[in-house]
């Protein structure tokens, strides 16, 4: 994406995006079936693994090296590693969250992306096929400072403008993220930026992560352009927030609730 085009028009160039297995979705209580396994979800992250944060103009999004990570279990057959995690909000914390649930918006939603290491040899190649991707979701409440979190905000100033990165500089386990005893959701569905490829299995976690009022104010003051003037990008003013993608029909998909 050049630049941040509304979400009605990305079907235009990105074909995937007018597909019916999209996301995000409005998780309705009444679509929901339960999830039949015995298998329990279980995440591992190398802390020391976390490496750089960049302003993408869309988001902060913050780079992993896959290394030793493993997620599985749950919904899914494989194995995945976490490639990068970032976050969507708004300019309230009234709406932010790509999901809702029964309609309800949160004030964000963190993204922890994962791939299929067992079939696939690359994010690339994973992105291809409909069990490729796996991204958890957790929603973004305020409340409490968030200590994990603050190693994130802590480089935001640094990354002002658009294409900038920072090391973290310190180990971050964004394990820490996913809230303990919490069911989650989970579904087929897409990324939710173009090319909305149709390769994702959805883990939405019920609980969301507390955090303060102030670390939302510091992600939105990133800005959505590039520092310098005689940049081609087309993008000359505005602040990343509202970098939420509306919800889509669920069509004849099921939603699977592990209750925990
Ligand atoms: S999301 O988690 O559904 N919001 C989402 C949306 C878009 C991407 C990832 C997650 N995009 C892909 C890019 C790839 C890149 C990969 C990992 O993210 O299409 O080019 O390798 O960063
Ligand atoms: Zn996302």
């Amino acid at each position: 994406m050049a630049r941040y085009e509304r979400p009605e028009t990305w079907a235009k160039c990105y074909p995937e995006a007018a597909g019916d297995r999209q996301s995000p979705i409005d998780i309705q209580q009444v679509n929901l079936k339960s999830l039949n396994t015995n298998k329990k979800l279980t995440w591992k992250y190398i802390a020391e693994n976390t490496e750089d944060v960049t302003n993408t103009g869309y988001c902060w999004k913050v780079h992993v090296n896959g290394e030793g990570s493993e997620l599985n279990g749950g919904p899914l057959e494989d194995k995945y590693v976490l490639e990068q995690f970032h976050c969507h909000w708004g300019e309230s914390n009234d709406q932010g969250s790509e999901h809702t649930v029964n309609g309800q918006k949160f004030a964000g939603e963190l993204h922890l992306v994962h791939w299929n290491t067992t079939r696939y040899h690359s994010f690339g190649e994973a992105a291809k096929h409909p069990d490729g991707v796996c991204v958890i979701g957790v929603f973004l409440k305020t409340g409490k400072r968030n200590l994990e979190l603050d190693k994130i905000t802590a480089q935001l100033p640094k990354i002002e403008f658009k294409g900038q990165s920072a090391k973290i500089g310190v180990p971050l386990n964004p394990g820490l993220f996913i809230p303990n005893e919490s069911g989650y959701y989970t579904y087929q569905g897409s990324l939710t930026t173009p090319p909305c490829s149709e390769c994702v299995i959805w883990i939405v976690f019920k609980e969301p992560m507390e955090v303060s009022h102030e670390q939302l104010t510091v992600f939105r003051n990133l800005k959505c352009y590039c520092k310098e003037d005689s940049c081609p990008c087309d993008e000359f003013q505005g602040f990343v927030k509202n970098n939420f993608r509306p919800t889509l029909p669920l069509g004849k998909r099921e939603i699977r609730e592990c209750r925990q």
